[in-house]
Parts: C-alpha cells; sequence; structure tokens
C-alpha cells in the first residue's frame, strides 16, 4: 500500500505560562510586546483556566484525522505529523523529520476553514518552503475547506438544537452572528478570498437551518494601530439589539475548537455584553473531534490525495 505524510498544520497555543513570552513575541513577528501586553494575554488565559485547551484538542484532532482517514480507505497509509505556526512542533519541523522518514508525498491541511494572506497561505508557504529547503517531500497543500458538506452539516446541526428549544416569539427575536479572527483590513485591497468564504459558510448553514435572519462579524481583533476588518461581534451585538433582536446566536465558525478567541471572545467578552443589555446569549459547541467534523477533514485530505496522482 502506497504510504504519504499527511501534515496537520494549527495555530499553536503556550503549553505553560513560562511559554507565553516567546509564543506571544513570535505572534508578533519577533517584536516583543510591552510588560503590559504580555500581563493583558496572561489574565485572558487565567479567565478561561490558566492555560488554553488547545494543545490537547489539536494533538487530538490531528491524531483522529489520521485514525478516519486510515479506516476509511485502504489505498494510502498516511502518516500524521503536527506542524504549529507559533510554537513547537513548528511546522518546519514536521517537514524534517517526515523527510528523516523517508515519506515523499504528503497532503498538509490547516485547522482553519478559510483561506486569507493571513493563515492558510502563511502555513503552506512555510511548509513548501522548508520542504524545497531540504529536498524533502512533495506537499500537496489545502487551501481551504470552508464549504465541505459535514462541515456545514456540523454547525446547521447545532444551530438548529439551540433554535429548536426556542418558543416561535423568541425566534423571531433571535439572529445569529457567523464570525471569523477579524484581519487588517487592507487584505480587501489585495482581493483576499477571506470575507466572501466567510459570507459563503454562513450562506450554506443558514440553508440548512430553520430560516432566521443572520449577520457576519469580525473578532478577536490584533492589538495594532491598522484598521481592522468591522463590525466587531461585541459592537454589532449592539447594533442588532438597537434594532429589536434580543437572542443571539454566536457562530464562530472560523475557529475550530475551544481556545482562548472563543472561551474568552465570545462567552465572556460577547457575553458581557449580551448580560448587559439583558439578552439571550447562546453559542454552539466547537466541532473539536466530533466524528462527522474530523471526517469532513478526512475527506478534503483524501480528494487531495487524489488529485496528486
Ligand atoms: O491559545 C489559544 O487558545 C488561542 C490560540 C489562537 C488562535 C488564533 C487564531 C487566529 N489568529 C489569527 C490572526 C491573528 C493576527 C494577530 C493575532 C494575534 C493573536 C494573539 C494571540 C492569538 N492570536 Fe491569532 N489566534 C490565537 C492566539 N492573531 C494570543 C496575540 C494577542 C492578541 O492580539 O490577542 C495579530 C498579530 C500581530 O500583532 O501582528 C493577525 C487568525 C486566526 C484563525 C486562523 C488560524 O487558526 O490560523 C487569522 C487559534
Amino acid at each position: 500500500m502506497k504510504q504519504m505524510g499527511l501534515l496537520v498544520m494549527a495555530y499553536g497555543t503556550p503549553y505553560s505560562e513560562d511559554d507565553l513570552l516567546p509564543y506571544y513575541t513570535h505572534i508578533r513577528h519577533g517584536k516583543t510586546p510591552s510588560p503590559e501586553l504580555v500581563e493583558d494575554l496572561r489574565k485572558r488565559y487565567e479567565a478561561i483556566g490558566g492555560i488554553s485547551p488547545l494543545a490537547a484538542i489539536t494533538q487530538k484532532q490531528a491524531e483522529a484525522i489520521e485514525k478516519a482517514i486510515n479506516t476509511a480507505q485502504h489505498e494510502i497509509t498516511f502518516k500524521m505529523y503536527l506542524g504549529l505556526k507559533h510554537i513547537d512542533p513548528f511546522i518546519e519541523d514536521a517537514v524534517q523529520q517526515m523527510k528523516k522518514d523517508g515519506i515523499r508525498e504528503a497532503v498538509s491541511i490547516v485547522l482553519a476553514p478559510h483561506y486569507s494572506t493571513y493563515s492558510a497561505e502563511i502555513y503552506n508557504r512555510r511548509a513548501i518552503n522548508e520542504s524545497r529547503r531540504i529536498g524533502g517531500p512533495i506537499i500537496y497543500t489545502i487551501d481551504s475547506w470552508y464549504d465541505e458538506p459535514l462541515l456545514i452539516q456540523y454547525w446547521a446541526k447545532h444551530i438548529q438544537d439551540i433554535l429548536k428549544e426556542m418558543t416561535e416569539s423568541e425566534k423571531k427575536q433571535t439572529t445569529i452572528i457567523f464570525s471569523a479572527h477579524s484581519l487588517p483590513e487592507k487584505i480587501k485591497q489585495l482581493n483576499d478570498p477571506y470575507p466572501v468564504q466567510l459570507e459563503e459558510t454562513a450562506r450554506l448553514i443558514a440553508e440548512n437551518i430553520d430560516p432566521v435572519p443572520y449577520h457576519i462579524g469580525w473578532q478577536s481583533e490584533g492589538n495594532t494601530p491598522e484598521p481592522w476588518l468591522r463590525p466587531d461581534v461585541q459592537d454589532l451585538t449592539r447594533e442588532l439589539f438597537c434594532k429589536g433582536y434580543r437572542s443571539f446566536i454566536y457562530a464562530p465558525v472560523g475557529f475550530v475548537a475551544d481556545h482562548l478567541e472563543v472561551l474568552y471572545d465570545n462567552d465572556i467578552e460577547c457575553k458581557a455584553v449580551t448580560d448587559e443589555l439583558n439578552a439571550r446569549y447562546d453559542r454552539p459547541p466547537m466541532p473539536n473531534t466530533d466524528p462527522q467534523f474530523i471526517k469532513a477533514l478526512a475527506n478534503a485530505v483524501f480528494r487531495r490525495a487524489g488529485q496528486s496522482k
């Protein structure tokens, strides 16, 4: 049977408080953050329990994709390698390990559904550059998987579960806020497909649930002076409240796991706004290792492996 590498790439998170400074410095392209910024980040991690659950979830997701794809078909055996963007094992480490293990071809996937010059493009470029540098495996990258049918079904099911519990009059005052990580606004001039892909994910999910108005918002904006994609989900909540909505379903579909950007930015910050407005707050569970969601990723990988022939 043919053997291929499966390079699973993800953001990464500090494993302990000691990792906070190097991790944050890496995110800021080597620029050391001020003690105030570090303290602010430390407090946010503290508010979600001290450290992010993301490291363990990413590892489990990667193992689950490997298992799902090796169980579903018998043409190719995939060997999984985890490569992270901002902490070890870095993407480059994973590519080097594949080469050491004699892997000649690999499919890579990023654990973020939408393509952008700030996300998928960077992950993919780093993997390809390293592989070229060391004469390593050929890597078949996947740009995006925001419309994968089982991903859409995952979110539709969990949003519908929330809607099912509501009375008809409650539903009339409900809106869904689909969101992804904000990015500097200049991506619009670069014709970056990120905003359009998020709209498409939202549209596909909305087609599969009870009709409820929905809106697109951006969250977790970075700490830099440049303009970021707006509206921010908290501002949007206030705006929509003024228009008569009293119940908000937050669907952070740009992410796939429980981590700081969801557990803090949605469950603490957005919840503080809905509490203040005396409105209802709901947030469907994140995909994490849900078997249907994992199958969506395995399908995307297997399709890409087929195109490599
Ligand atoms: O540890 C955890 O639980 C959370 C990990 C985490 C994920 C994540 C996802 C994305 N980010 C994206 C873009 C940016 C840009 C900046 C930026 C800054 C941060 C900071 C932390 C952080 N991000 Fe992140 N992001 C996560 C964590 N991110 C911590 C620094 C403090 C802060 O601003 O909150 C701004 C960088 C700069 O200063 O120049 C841009 C995008 C995603 C979703 C796609 C992906 O997962 O790759 C895009 C998870």
